[in-house]
């Protein structure tokens, strides 16, 4: 089982979308006439809005009715039949609750550290966030869950926030390191058992706490954000209970998302993001409906929905990053997505991360030999990343196209991820650091006012320019300590003070966090792509938080006069 990976190799056989498994079990929410109607009558602004809805009544009575209203009509409900049948049938209520988790301190400890008055401030601000965006599952969810799109969950839980009003996972890793620098360890463990419970009964740990998202897995930074707790808390005892669990959720990657090609003489295994199952995403059908209509033959729309849900899964959706145009190059736009082409660099270099982190905790937990075979499989898995990503004649990690057989040689973040996740041997990461600089420095990425872009190009989606998401400026900003030289630290503080300054600009104006921002005009929010601006926010909190305490003896909220001139 363990070695299975070496021997898999992937069927490249074409999609049959009759073959493939609805988005969930449940037709209301993932596959059936009432979806179809409802979210194609638009009856709210949101997609979203209707598939968070819960039943009245028992899913079967209300499929029914739909049935004989669609026949009643010849298939043709007005909107306002539709509207009504909603009405009838479905609750708007929220069904999840405040909650304030136990071990929140209106005074932690960090803000000690921040030598700045103004930012010292901000940091008190921010902690102060958490209480507004912690929230339980009501009991009337668990009494009832066939009625609900929402999966139960047992512990307390931090938000992102807006829209996102539950559970989700790549998130959670940037408010887990959030809520250790304010001390809430507590709060925190309980997240981290909130989704391995969804790991536990989904095979993987989904997008989000909802059904309609349990197709879709996300970057895989569970074992990542279990590492941030025991290094904290030394809880062993948490390791021993979960780690098998742990390990599950590995050989879920390994099973369903490994691909294997060859790249000059050799041939590879790695991961992709791929999310095959039906028809359009639930929370985003009318969107992504209307998109497929595009394409005339069923196949195409097929790969097109396979494509779109394999770019949520990645957590950028959507971007250039998975655009092709006629030559291959990335100012395609979304009827050009082919995301399950590319490899990606920050899902390998996660992955290569969580193996290696596996290494550890079996270590901790003396399973030796358990430990010394996850060691020995991050090690190739970093071999593999320098081999197929590494760039010689740029200097850089870039993603890798399968079917054009080379890399993709544009500007994201995500080209820096082995460095932030250790997957790169010491040895190259002294080797290469300078040459990694020096790309940084001509791409201009790191030149923007704002913060750092998650790309240079201005397509209109919210994964692209002229947006910076807070996950891409910590992944930059631990990249570059990770050169562990002068001029990478040096880079890294002016990255963090960009940024912090930035977001508290922002947070004066405003009182607000938000998802993502505008990188040229300093604390503006980011406004474009699928859905408005949301507001909370989650790992935005999680990552000023995090500069606020690896520089707080330095960091200023402004330039002091005496530097006036000087930077
Ligand atoms: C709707 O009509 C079809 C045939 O036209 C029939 O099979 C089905 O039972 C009808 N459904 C309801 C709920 O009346
Ligand atoms: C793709 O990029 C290459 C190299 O920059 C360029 O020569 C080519 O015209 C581009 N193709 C399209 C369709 O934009
Ligand atoms: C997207 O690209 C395709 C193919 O190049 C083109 O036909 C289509 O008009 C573009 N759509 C938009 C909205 O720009
Ligand atoms: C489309 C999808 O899979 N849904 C969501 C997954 O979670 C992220 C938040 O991290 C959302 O942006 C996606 O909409």
């Amino acid at each position: 089982m363990m070695f299975q990976l070496l021997v898999v190799a992937v069927a490249a056989a074409a999609v049959v979308g009759d073959d493939l498994p609805p988005s969930c079990g449940k037709p209301v929410y993932c596959d059936s006439d009432l979806l179809h109607f409802v979210q194609m009558a638009r009856l709210y602004p949101d997609s979203k809005s209707f598939v968070d809805m819960h039943m009245r009544r028992d899913p079967e009575e209300i499929l029914e009715d739909f049935d004989q209203l669609l026949n009643s009509s010849q298939r043709n409900p007005t909107r306002e039949q539709i509207q009504a049948f909603v009405n009838e049938n479905f609750n708007e209520e929220v069904e999840i609750e405040n909650w304030l988790p136990s071990d929140y301190t209106e005074n932690p400890k960090f803000l000690l550290g921040i030598r700045d008055e103004k930012l010292r401030q901000y940091g008190k601000d921010l902690n102060g966030i958490w209480p507004n965006l912690g929230r339980k599952v009501k009991a009337s969810v668990l009494e009832n869950p066939d009625r609900y799109s929402l999966i139960p969950i047992p512990n307390g839980f931090i938000v992102p926030g807006g829209r996102f009003r539950e559970i989700y996972y790549w998130d959670t890793y940037w408010i887990i390191e959030g809520l250790l620098i304010s001390g809430m360890p507590e709060t925190a463990k309980g997240m981290i058992d909130n989704l391995i419970q969804l790991l536990k009964k989904l095979g993987h740990v989904p997008n989000g706490s909802r059904y309609y998202y349990q197709e879709r897995s996300q970057p895989p930074l569970l074992t990542a954000m279990v590492s941030l707790y025991i290094r904290e808390t030394g809880d062993t005892k948490f390791l021993k209970d979960n780690i098998e669990a742990l390990e599950d959720e590995l050989r879920y990657w390994l099973d369903t998302q490994i691909v294997t090609f060859d790249k000059g003489e050799e041939t590879h295994t790695l991961l992709r993001y791929y999310s095959p199952s039906k028809g359009p995403r639930p929370e985003s059908y009318y969107e992504d409906y209307s998109g497929a209509q595009n394409f005339q033959s069923n196949d195409r729309q097929t790969e097109y929905y396979i494509d779109l849900k394999s770019a949520a899964e990645s957590g950028w959706d959507f971007s250039t990053r998975w655009f092709m145009d006629a030559d291959g190059n990335n100012s395609g736009n979304l009827s050009t997505i082919h995301t399950k082409d590319i490899v990606p660099v920050d899902l390998n270099a996660i992955f290569a991360n969580a193996l290696q982190n596996m290494a550890y905790f079996e270590g901790l937990l003396k399973n030796t030999r358990r430990a010394s075979h996850w060691a020995y499989l991050a090690k190739q898995w970093r071999s593999t990343i320098q081999e197929v990503f590494w760039d010689e004649d740029d200097g850089i990690w870039y993603d890798y196209s399968l079917s054009l057989g080379k890399h993709r040689k544009y500007f994201y973040p995500s080209n820096v991820a082995p460095l932030w996740m250790g997957a790169v041997d010491k040895r190259l990461v002294k080797k290469h650091s300078a040459r990694v600089l020096e790309y940084l420095a001509k791409s201009h990425g790191l030149d923007f006012p704002g913060g750092v872009p998650v790309s240079l190009i201005n397509s209109g989606e919210q994964w692209d320019f002229p947006y910076a998401w807070p996950p891409l400026v910590s992944v930059v900003v631990n990249a570059l300590e990770a050169l562990d030289t002068e001029e990478g630290k040096k880079v890294a503080f002016r990255v963090a003070e960009t940024w912090v300054r930035a977001c508290h600009k922002g947070f004066l104006e405003s009182k607000q966090m938000f998802e993502k921002y505008d990188v040229e005009v300093p604390g503006r929010f980011g406004g474009g792509g699928e859905y408005t601006v949301q507001t909370g926010f989650g790992w935005a909190n999680g990552v000023v938080l995090e500069f606020l305490t690896k520089y707080g003896r330095t960091l200023t909220a402004e330039d002091s006069p005496s530097d006036e001139g000087s930077s």
